[in-house]
């Protein structure tokens, strides 16, 4: 049935491989650098890893900008490498989906080279151009990387399109050539034994052929309503999955940085054979006032739990199924956004860990994550590297903010606050390189590392590979209905799962100061034969009508 496929269960952890592990001492990491930490992984007991691209690159927007879908960067080494990494990671059971961008490719593609050398090449189509339009760009389109979303090319006169960075042009979906070979490339990549894809903005590669001028009507610099789920993206979702995903056991995850939660429904019930599930961002907005990303504000939590429940509640209805994560290579550390990476930081790790991977859906885990990995609030810009931390730092220049409150910006929302090394152990470099990172670890690696949380057993990472295998155990926590408590609540996200006469009740303290929990007891008696699933205190409190949590306070009860 369409309820019992694997990836309903399985828990995945991202690697962004350029951070991961360097066993070549050049300063990034390598493929063969993911092979070494394999049994770290398996530890854990993740089931799948999903490697951001690592195909030939420019590394404008680290990979992102794709130039051979058919190799991978020398920096992280050869194919054969690759191959050894998918065998090594199917002998421990650690099924490998890889990052696919296919709504854009790198200039230096030879799709774009070809198409740059005129009007009737065969390739010209395979990009979008556009005649200027009164002498200038074609319309208002904004690029999510700051400036006009068109750039100019001198020999033929027109402008292209690019949505992200001026060296990632947005490939034509509307020609069925370029749709066949992103099939074919993709087939290539099934052949060779990848277990699946995570598909970078997937739902922008449907644009409005009218290319109307954005009016404003939606958050700046987001341009969602004219480039995001485009007229023929459920089309094309469907055509993708009859011409590929349908010819193999893989699984399939859709980037969407927003969207709608109707359209989340399209993309991912199974009866659509569109995706298997989708991220979406929405909850990772709730910092952002007014829509604005380059800001310095405190979380929403009432739209934090709200949004999550609203996902929760209508997808279960819908029929979709939702990708659950906190944190990614493009958003700040967890337990420093929305935790404690202070005093509480192993308790508020394993607070949001919890209120997380009790949801439905599939959760990821993003590198270092596992033991509590921070932002590190670097704090001179020469020490941030993202082409978007970069560009925000000369607009915000150029317009006049002080360099303190473009940094103290940058230091909370940066991309590369989760794109340090990861933290090994308390050695030179974090025990990352052997040579000069590409960027620097966080100050903080001598106390935050893997191998210090190894030897503690009340460590995050413990109570990462608890809720792994809680996941394994407990069918509630994939099938079980979703009932928010306490919605209007502001300190406190309580949940109950219900499932064939089971209960999970779930309590969650988001902040320091103590919250009183009020046993539902509507719902079921506080009673003594309800265990502790998992718990981030030593002693978790008795069930009773009132419960006074503490700091960041976190517990699972089960029932029946
Ligand atoms: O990001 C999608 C995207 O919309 C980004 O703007 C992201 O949501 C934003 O940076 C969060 O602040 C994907 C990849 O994850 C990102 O690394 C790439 O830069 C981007 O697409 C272009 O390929």
């Amino acid at each position: 049935s369409t309820m019992n496929e694997w990836w309903r269960k399985s828990v995945v952890y991202q690697i962004y491989p350029k951070s991961f592990n360097d066993t070549t001492g050049n300063g990034t990491g390598d493929l063969n650098g993911i092979i070494q930490k394999l049994d770290y992984l398996h530890e854990l007991g993740i089931d799948v890893i999903w490697l951001t691209p690592v195909y030939a690159s420019p590394h404008r927007d680290n990979g992102y900008d794709i130039s051979d879908y058919f190799s991978i960067h020398p920096d992280f080494g050869t194919m054969e490498d690759f191959d050894r990494l998918l065998d090594e990671a199917h002998a421990r059971n650690i099924k490998v989906i890889m990052d696919i961008v296919v709504n854009h490719t790198s200039t230096e593609h030879p799709w774009f080279q070809e198409a740059l050398k005129g009007k009737d090449n065969p390739y010209r189509d395979y990009y979008i151009w556009k005649d200027p339009v009164d002498g200038d760009v074609p319309n208002n389109w904004q690029s999510k990387f700051g400036g006009s979303a068109w750039a100019y090319d001198e020999t033929s006169g027109q402008y292209y399109l690019h949505l992200f960075d001026i060296t990632q042009a947005d490939l034509n979906w509307e020609n069925e050539n370029v749709r066949r070979d992103v099939y074919e490339m993709m087939d290539f990549w099934f052949n060779k034994g990848v277990d699946g894809f995570r598909l970078d903005v997937i739902n922008l590669i449907s644009k409005d052929q009218r290319f109307p001028n954005d009016d404003g009507s939606v958050a700046p610099g987001d341009g969602r309503k004219f480039y995001t789920d485009g007229p023929r993206v459920h089309e094309f979702m469907h055509e993708m999955n009859e011409n590929s995903f349908s010819k193999y056991d893989i699984m399939t995850v859709g980037e969407m940085s927003s969207t709608t939660v109707d359209h989340c429904i399209k993309y991912t019930n199974p009866d659509r054979e569109e995706l298997d599930m989708v991220f979406n961002f929405h909850h990772l907005k709730v910092d952002y006032p007014e829509g604005e990303k380059w800001a310095v504000a405190d979380f929403d939590f009432l739209a934090l739990k709200n949004i999550l429940f609203k996902w929760q509640t209508a997808m279960h209805e819908g029929g979709g199924w939702n990708a659950l994560f906190w944190c990614n290579h493009d958003q700040p550390r967890v337990v420093t956004r929305f935790g404690n990476d202070g005093v509480y930081h192993k308790e508020s790790a394993k607070m949001l860990a919890t209120s997380m991977h009790m949801l439905q859906g599939t959760p990821y885990i993003y590198q270092g994550e596992e033991f509590g990995m921070t932002d590190p609030k670097f704090n001179d810009i020469s020490s941030y590297r993202d082409v978007e931390t970069l560009n925000t730092y000369e607009r915000l220049t150029a317009l006049g903010e002080s360099h303190e409150d473009i940094m103290e910006k940058i230091q909370a929302k940066s991309r590369d606050n989760s794109r340090t090394p990861v933290q090994w152990n308390d050695k030179e470099k974090a025990g990352f390189t052997t040579g000069t990172p590409w960027i620097e670890p966080a100050p903080n690696y001598e106390q935050v590392n893997a191998k210090t949380a190894l030897k503690d057993p009340n460590s995050i990472f413990y109570h990462y590979q608890r809720l792994i295998q809680l996941r394994k155990t407990y069918d509630i926590i994939t099938f079980g209905d979703m009932e928010l408590l306490d919605a209007e609540d502001p300190a406190m996200f309580n949940y109950i799962r219900t499932w064939q006469g089971e209960t999970l009740l779930v309590i969650n303290n988001f902040y320091e100061e103590s919250a009183t929990f009020t046993w539902p007891v509507h719902i079921l008696e506080p009673t003594n034969d309800c265990d502790v699933l998992i718990s981030n205190y030593e002693k978790a409190p008795m069930p009773a009508e009132a419960m006074q949590l503490r700091p960041y306070e976190s517990i699972v009860f089960h029932l029946g």
